[in-house]
């Protein structure tokens, strides 16, 4: 047994002299050391020894174990230095070559358009005001004098979620919110996302809006127009002619939707304004005294006025895109034109 183990030492070490990868030296390890290996073999048949030789054999085989794990773990170490030198070589790094330019992000067009309304609204004094966009009924459609049979309340408009719950229709609850904790003087905008079961070039479901709210003694409907008026001037620009028609709103009474010459025929006619010239921006109106009587504000007491526009609607103006659905493709080329 003893020349086994000394044929066995002898032999690992020439052959470790051979090894050149270390796919190679890890089958000669296992070829030695692994579980039906040459030396593990031999350690088992020491149990048949008699006892006197079983001590001395024993030392030699720690020896030539401790001898041949050394070895390997040389060969290894030696591998990789050549490993490491050969990969120095053949990968020299060019420090003279220009650097990869990072890719800079930049806020999304709508988000772009959302911040240009803003500003010019504080500006006029409006403070921001955010809400929730899970909401109940009572915020999203009773406060606000929307009768239970009105068809934005109807399952094909307006997602409900369970226990009564809803995702707002428009951002008006943040403002019933807003009454509910504060007393007037209130001079608010609300930017956000309101959710409408809709898809087509003029809808997603997902959408944005900016609402507004004015409540003090006496604020006369001139008010209204003058702060909208304002807006229009700064948002496109000093030649922009504007009209307000009559319209409906259940929240505001009496109610007007404001339309600003066509931005891309000056008012000519074409196809973005379906050839009238005029283009629809946003709605508008004095705060119907149903809403103020849920808050309990007396309408005896205040007056007021709101109004709401589509951020998506302005977007597109300003940007001129045809559908406002590729702005929620996430196609970067697109995102990156703005
Ligand atoms: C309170 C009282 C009144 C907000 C208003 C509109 C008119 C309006 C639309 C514009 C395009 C929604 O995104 S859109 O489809 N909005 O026309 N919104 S008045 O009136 C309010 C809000 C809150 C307490």
């Amino acid at each position: 047994m003893k020349a086994e183990l000394e044929a066995i030492q002898a032999e690992a070490l020439e052959a470790l002299k051979a090894v050149k990868s270390s796919n190679a030296l890890e089958s000669l390890r296992i070829e030695y050391f692994g579980r039906k290996g040459k030396l593990t073999d031999v350690m088992k048949g020491m149990g048949q020894l008699s006892n006197e030789k079983r001590p001395i054999i024993g030392k030699l085989a720690n020896e030539v174990r401790t001898a041949l794990t050394e070895a390997f773990e040389a060969a290894k170490n030696s591998l990789n230095n050549q490993q490491q030198e050969q990969q120095l070589e053949t990968e020299s790094i060019d420090i003279t070559l220009p650097g990869r330019k990072p890719a800079y992000g930049k806020a999304h067009p709508v988000m772009q358009t959302l911040e240009r309304i803003e500003a010019i609204f504080t500006q006029m004094g409006f403070q921001v005001v955010t809400g929730p966009e899970v909401e109940t009924e009572h915020y999203n459609f009773d406060a606000l004098n929307t009768p239970p049979d009105h068809p934005a309340r109807d399952l094909h408009d307006t997602f409900y979620l369970t226990d009564g719950h809803l995702l707002r229709t428009h951002n008006s609850p943040v403002q019933i919110r807003a009454m509910e904790n504060q007393k007037p003087p209130v001079r608010i905008i609300v930017p956000g996302k309101a959710y409408r079961v809709d898809y087509d070039v003029s809808h997603t479901p997902m959408f944005h809006q900016v609402e507004g709210l004015l409540v003090d003694r006496h604020v006369p409907f001139s008010e209204l127009k003058g702060v909208l008026v304002s807006f229009a001037r700064q948002m496109f620009g000093d030649q922009t002619q504007m009209r307000f028609r009559p319209h409906f709103f259940p929240f505001t009474e009496p109610s007007a939707e404001m339309d600003i010459s066509c931005t891309v025929c000056l008012g000519k006619g074409c196809r973005s304004c379906g050839h009238t010239g005029w283009i629809e921006i946003l709605g508008a109106g004095a705060v119907d005294p149903e809403v103020f009587r849920a808050v309990n504000y007396d309408p005896e007491e205040v007056t007021g006025f709101a109004f709401g526009m589509g951020v998506e609607r302005i977007a597109n103006l300003q940007f001129r895109i045809p559908d406002i659905r590729t702005f929620y493709e996430n196609d970067l080329r697109f995102l990156h034109q703005f």
